[in-house]
């Protein structure tokens, strides 16, 4: 509870796992590696993302389900690049009690090869399609990357994953945009800022036609891929033979898109919002939007007490969800550290002399400005004051990430910003894989790739082998 903080922009790995043991988010000392624990703290910011990205999926038309853990070696091998690209990271449950199992079982490292299966029963006819539906699961992977809390675990305990199928090329599309939208939606909400790439054709999600991802940065420069969405194309419906019958009697394989998000996001919120108190929360996701903090003197914390729980009661009445730090152990002062770390947006202190002027203190978390007002105008002060942080996290952290986004016009340019840390660089390039290895390689980044959803950028010759270029790529440090 009394570890110290390093600062976050001088040690940001050192600031990253400290804040989440010491605010009570997650406990990682479980033996096995990559997998942790959801503390009470973490979890309840988990549910209040998580009851938004329900919110957008369920008013989008997407269903919530949910499958087995287990899918049989047979299902996992039926599409050729999806199995090269994951058979390295896969757990495999090969005994049942004391017995050998006849089939091997695999712990799905992401759901395709467990849903397609069923998709192909489930589809008949065009009246069948659209078929929209995500759940949110646990999953595993066998990193070999260095593990980290919440950004690469190897039980991933938070994965929103949807799967769609759809009769026309044309539908496919639509929805890979309410796909993109829906993210973005998420990530606005979060206050989160962010920039969508097409991924180059090597890096691409295993058996997709392409992916696009959404990637933040964290304070040290890194990139945090916090989001993926994949047009699948035919290539499942090929490989699980997911036909349908047409209105004129034919078949048709399904067009499918998948998309998936993870603890990642979460992570992404406590490293882009927080600061050397520790957490810094949106409204929106706090646990707690406000704490009141009761300053007692002798003959006068019967009175504190009692004001303390009428403006408490009335704060609930008014929606706000609120807390009343009543321990008696606690100084006043160590209750403010506690709260600033855990990151309740406001903090309402009431002492005797704040009674005796009819007011209440306020101190908002993300400035740590206090302002007196009148216990009349309190309720409203407080909802507006959650506006207002709202409004200026998100541009705090907007206006950091534009600061981190360069252009450069020759590869020593690129070194020089990427190897500072500084964040991600745009440079023009000629579409050439050979090229954008060099570059890769002679940065030691990796390629994010090809702006999506941004307005034509002026592209110049390849940043590599100088003849024209054809699109801006964008590269990176990467977590
Ligand atoms: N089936 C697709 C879409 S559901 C899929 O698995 N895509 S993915 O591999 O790109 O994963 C989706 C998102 O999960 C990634 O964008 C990333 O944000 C997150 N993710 C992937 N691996 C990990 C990991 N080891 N730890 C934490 N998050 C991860
Ligand atoms: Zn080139």
């Amino acid at each position: 509870m009394s570890e110290k903080l390093p600062k976050k922009d001088e040690n940001f790995s050192e600031w990253f796992s400290t804040v989440l043991s010491a605010a009570e988010i997650t406990d990682f000392r479980y033996p096995v590696k990559g997998m942790g624990i959801w503390l009470p703290h973490g979890f309840a910011i988990r549910k209040n993302v998580l009851k938004i990205a329900r919110e957008l999926h369920d008013e989008t038309g997407h269903q919530e389900v949910l499958f087995p853990l287990l899918i049989p070696e047979s299902f996992f091998q039926k599409e050729a690049e999806h199995i090269a690209g994951f058979e390295s990271q896969v757990y495999w449950v090969t005994q049942g009690g004391l017995s050998p199992l006849e089939v091997k079982l695999l712990l799905r490292p992401t759901s395709e090869t467990a849903i397609y299966p069923m998709f192909k029963l489930w589809i008949r006819s065009h009246a069948d399609l659209p078929v929209k539906v995500y759940q949110i699961v646990s999953i595993f992977r066998y990193e070999t990357k260095a593990t980290k809390p919440l950004i690469r675990v190897r039980e991933i305990t938070t994965f929103k994953e949807a799967h769609t199928a759809h009769a026309t090329l044309e539908d496919l599309m639509q929805e890979l945009d309410t796909a993109v939208w829906i993210y973005s939606s998420i990530f606005d909400r979060l206050l989160l800022p962010y920039l969508i790439s097409k991924r180059p054709d090597w890096d691409k999600f295993a058996g997709a036609e392409y992916s696009m991802a959404f990637d933040t940065l964290t304070p040290d420069g890194k990139t945090l891929q916090i989001g993926t969405v994949h047009n699948l194309g035919q290539n499942f419906a090929h490989a699980f033979d997911i036909q349908f019958e047409n209105e004129t009697g034919s078949h048709e394989y399904v067009y499918q898109s998948c998309f998936g998000i993870s603890e990642r996001v979460i992570a992404a919120l406590i490293s882009i919002h927080g600061d050397d108190r520790g957490l810094v929360l949106p409204p929106e996701v706090a646990p707690f939007q406000a704490v009141i903090v009761p300053i007692y003197y002798k003959e006068k914390e019967k009175e504190v007490r009692e004001v303390s729980e009428q403006i408490l009661s009335k704060l609930r009445k008014a929606g706000l969800r609120v807390q009343f730090d009543d321990r008696d152990d606690l100084t006043p002062g160590a209750k403010y550290y506690y709260h600033e770390l855990r990151g309740v947006p406001i903090r309402v202190e009431i002492g005797p002399k704040d009674i005796h002027a009819n007011k209440v203190t306020l101190v908002r978390r993300d400035t740590l400005k206090k302002e007196q007002v009148s216990m009349k105008s309190m309720i409203e002060r407080i909802q507006q004051l959650l506006d207002e942080i709202t409004e200026n996290m998100k541009t705090t952290a907007e206006q950091k990430f534009k600061e981190r986004v360069f252009s450069a016009k020759n590869i020593e340019e690129v070194k020089k910003i990427v190897t500072s840390r500084s964040g991600i660089v745009e440079v023009s390039w000629c579409g050439e894989e050979g090229c954008a290895h060099e570059l890769e390689e002679e940065i030691s980044g990796s390629i994010l790739g090809t702006p999506v959803t941004e307005k034509e950028i002026a592209v110049s010759e390849c940043i590599v082998c100088q003849k024209p270029g054809k699109v801006v790529v964008r590269i990176a440090r990467a977590h």
